[in-house]
């Protein structure tokens, strides 16, 4: 973490005390991550073939309040980062930049090294301020439905800031010019840091186009990847809408490695330097991974989170989307927020990226519950019968109840319990 990282999470953690009678629905918006002043111990869950306890700490002991799961989370990011994605560094020294009603710059400096970036805006019609949504890489993703929801796009080109096509030795890009092109951590997290500094910009400017307070983050496939990163490592993301995704997105690494026909780990990981250089010791041990990807899914509980998943090709894994949505949605309820994930991967057309009729309402739903904040429709699980991951199999853990001390970690709008709808499976 850096000494910026450090100062904001002081000053975070001090306002989240002058605030403490503010219930919950009103709290105070959360930075970055709130948990970035938690001790993480330089310890390693022990080898498991099931899915990681995402309430046990690593001292053993479990979590039982909000404020546990507050360090808690920041174990599991840590985790991840040394293990996956590699580290996402905090805000850089410096970022400036611009909003107009057409795009946005990006300019950073980090102990002498700059870089700079540009997004593209397209505005829904009416006179704004507007919530946002980060449309990665332009592909799958229903813009239209978006604008026609009442939120802007602010289309992102990834690659500006993480280049693919490179070797784990050699990566380019805005992030790369800033951390080094030796660095260790993979694409999915620069592009998240990128997705950061995007809204760090959004907040600096002002807020008469875009509103700082409600950003979402799309992208299908390679993208998918990307927008699940970017959600889970930024908590001022208050909607997450992963599609997609595959081997290195939302599926569970450890259902991948036996889901018939999905894209094997050790190809997620050299395909492109999508995860971070230490996955590459995890390919064929994903049992040793101190966390798996539905504790990434936790990472953004109690935020909005819409994972669409297509069953009909098997590489794309949606089987074990499944599983971690299901785990990730255990998260979500021991927090009081079961109301705020939905899985859906019950979709008739095959084709990769479509634009899809059947995830219209729920897009429109979710922009309207926690980022235009007029709604409040409870989440819906619809799996796909032929892609229905069993979550019994997968854990030997139970699911507490957290006592509300305050401090849940992101906003905790609309904390409704979910209606789960279509062929659950493994609750
Ligand atoms: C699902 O995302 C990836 C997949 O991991 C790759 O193996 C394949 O080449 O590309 C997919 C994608 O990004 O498609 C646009």
């Amino acid at each position: 973490m850096t000494a910026a990282g450090l100062v904001a999470t002081t000053l975070g953690a001090q306002a989240g005390t002058t605030d403490e009678l503010v219930p919950a629905a009103q709290a105070a918006p959360v930075g970055e991550d709130d948990g970035a002043g938690c001790p993480v111990p330089d310890a390693r869950p022990a080898s498991t073939s099931l899915l990681p306890d995402p309430f046990t700490k690593l001292d053993g002991t479990r979590v039982s309040t909000t404020s546990d799961w507050r360090c808690r989370r920041a174990e599991i990011r840590e985790l991840a980062e040394r293990s996956v994605y590699g580290q996402k560094p905090g805000k850089p020294d410096s970022v400036t930049g611009t909003v107009s009603r057409t795009g946005i710059t990006v300019n950073v400096t980090h102990q002498g090294r700059s870089s700079s970036f540009t997004a593209g805006v397209e505005l829904p019609s009416g006179s704004g301020p507007f919530p946002a949504v980060v449309v990665y890489g332009g592909l799958g993703a229903d813009t239209s439905t978006i604008k026609a929801a009442g939120a802007a796009v602010i289309s992102y080109d990834p690659f500006a800031v993480g280049r693919e096509g490179t070797a784990r030795n050699n990566k380019q890009g805005a992030f790369y010019s800033v951390y080094g092109s030796q660095s260790s951590t993979g694409l999915l997290a620069a592009w998240a840091w990128g997705v950061s500094r995007i809204i760090d910009v959004v907040e600096q400017s002002g807020g008469t186009v875009l509103t700082a307070d409600a950003t979402g983050v799309t992208g299908c496939s390679r993208y998918g990847k990307g927008a699940f990163v970017a959600g889970a490592f930024d908590q001022r993301i208050a909607l997450t809408m992963p599609i997609e995704s595959g081997s290195g997105g939302v599926g569970a690494f450890r259902s991948i490695a036996g889901e018939s026909g999905a894209q094997p780990l050790s190809s997620a990981y050299s395909e492109q330097p999508w995860l971070g250089d230490a996955f590459g010791s995890f390919t064929g041990n994903p049992s040793g991974l101190p966390v798996d990807t539905h504790e990434i899914v936790g990472m953004i509980a109690p935020r909005g989170l819409l994972v669409m998943d297509n069953p009909h090709i098997d590489w794309l894994g949606a089987r074990s989307g499944s599983v971690a949505a299901l785990g990730g949605a255990e998260v979500y309820k021991a927090l009081g927020a079961g109301g705020n994930i939905s899985y859906w991967s019950d979709v008739r057309d095959g084709t990769h990226c479509a634009v899809r009729s059947e995830w219209r309402a729920p897009l429109q739903q979710n922009i309207q519950k926690f980022l235009l904040k007029t709604g409040n429709a409870a989440g819906t699980f619809r799996i796909a019968p032929s892609k229905s991951g069993n979550l019994s199999e997968w854990r030997n853990w139970q699911t507490p109840a957290l006592t509300d001390d305050g401090t849940s970690g992101g906003t905790a709008e609309g904390t409704t319990t979910g209606t789960t709808t279509g062929t659950t499976t493994g609750t």
